[in-house]
């Protein structure tokens, strides 16, 4: 694979990731047609039911597609979905090679879409930035190859590891630049989830205000019209409905509570979902593959040490987004997760993968090492 290659397809990864807030259930997409080694067209998926992101590069190319190269950060689909198959729109303008930077882990494409082409005598090739294409629709992949949602859970601490004072007061514990960072996190969701403690406690409403995430206006416009599904974790149904979270728009509450007050739910607009548990605590394997089922990708938890606790210890987080503050809260103070641990060997080993300055704060990604 030539430089040339790496070069258009990180071209069509950038138009791929305009689609974050956007296009969910379906995977972010770009594409970038170059013929004689010019850019002659290029696309990206907007939102589920609209054209794939082949057939905008496709249009804009024209006639001049016959003979050329088409970029797409995923294998093109061979599937009626919403919308036709990619591979034949591209076999019907005449060009001549394609290359993917990854399969397509949709089983109704799973290689079909690159096995057409070649069958139809298109040049083939896979794997090109493949790494940087999976980890823009880690949430798509995860649903596809495994029933589950990505799970990220966001946490906000001080230098000391604290993430409120004893009293429950959190407000506010990063500064704004990473507020705004938290809505993007909210906004690329598919699900923003939280649990009774921190709705009684914050009155927290888990909303994407638009005017706070910093995006451009076709993008804020997109993220608009596709809000998280805001989740609320209450296996002992806690929360009362005049709570700030239930007035801002519609919600998912997850109960092992008997459901007899569904109809309560409904009749404010919201749906009561019924999950197994034990002790009052929702299950939370069984919420993921529900929600997954769904066709939820991305999953933000934004939950206090106990809710955020219990995901880690059930091994169902995929990566942590820590936001430190410079500032120390004390030995009083509630600690950042709640996990009850006596040895070393016990500790959750994770990797770092990133750590950035967001404003005066420093977010840490880090993502569990799975042995
Ligand atoms: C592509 N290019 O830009 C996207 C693809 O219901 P539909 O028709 O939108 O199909 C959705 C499926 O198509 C989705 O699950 C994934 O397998 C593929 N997405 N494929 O060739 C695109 N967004
Ligand atoms: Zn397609």
């Amino acid at each position: 694979m030539s430089e040339r290659d790496h070069l258009f397809m990180a071209r069509a990864l950038k138009l791929a990731r305009k689609g974050l807030y956007s296009t969910h259930p379906n995977p972010r997409v770009g594409c970038v047609i170059v013929q004689d080694g010019r850019i002659v067209g290029e696309g990206w998926h907007a939102r589920a039911g609209e054209p794939h992101a082949e057939v905008h590069a496709l249009r804009q190319a024209g006639d001049k597609a016959r003979g050329a190269t088409a970029y797409v950060t995923l294998e093109p689909c061979s599937h009626h979905g919403r919308t036709p198959p990619c591979a034949d729109g591209l076999i019907a303008a005449g060009v001549g090679r394609v290359v993917a930077a990854m399969q397509d882990p949709n089983p109704q494409v799973a290689g079909n879409g690159l096995r057409r082409l070649a069958e139809a005598g298109i040049a083939v090739s896979c794997g090109v930035l493949e790494s940087e294409a999976r980890a823009l629709n880690a949430g798509f992949i995860k649903r596809m190859e495994h029933g589950l949602p990505f799970v990220r859970v966001k946490l906000a601490m001080s230098l000391d590891g604290r993430t409120a004072m004893a009293s429950g007061e959190s407000q506010w514990i990063t500064g704004p630049s990473a507020r705004a960072e938290v809505q993007r996190l909210r906004a690329q969701a598919s699900v923003v989830l939280s649990g009774a403690d921190t709705l009684l406690a914050d009155d927290a409403r888990l909303t994407v205000r638009p005017d706070e995430l910093g995006l451009g206006a076709e993008l804020t416009a997109l993220a608009q019209r596709r809000p998280p599904l805001r989740v609320l974790v209450d296996g002992r149904l806690r929360v009362p409905l005049s709570k700030a979270f239930f007035q801002v728009g519609p919600a998912l509450v997850a109960t092992c509570a008997a459901a007899t007050a569904r109809d309560r739910y409904l009749a404010e607009g919201h749906e009561l979902l019924a999950v197994p548990g034990s002790n009052g605590h929702v299950d939370l394997r069984k919420l993921l593959l529900e929600l997954a089922a769904r066709g939820v990708n991305e999953v933000l938890v934004e939950a206090g040490p106990r809710l955020a606790g219990a995901f880690a210890r059930a091994g169902l987080v995929d990566e942590y987004r820590i936001f430190m503050a410079p500032k120390l809260l004390g030995s009083s103070a509630r600690p950042l997760l709640e996990l009850p641990l006596n040895r070393m060997a016990e500790a959750p080993q994770l990797k770092i993968l990133d750590i950035r300055a967001v404003g005066d704060d420093w977010q840490v990604t880090a993502v569990p090492e799975r042995l």
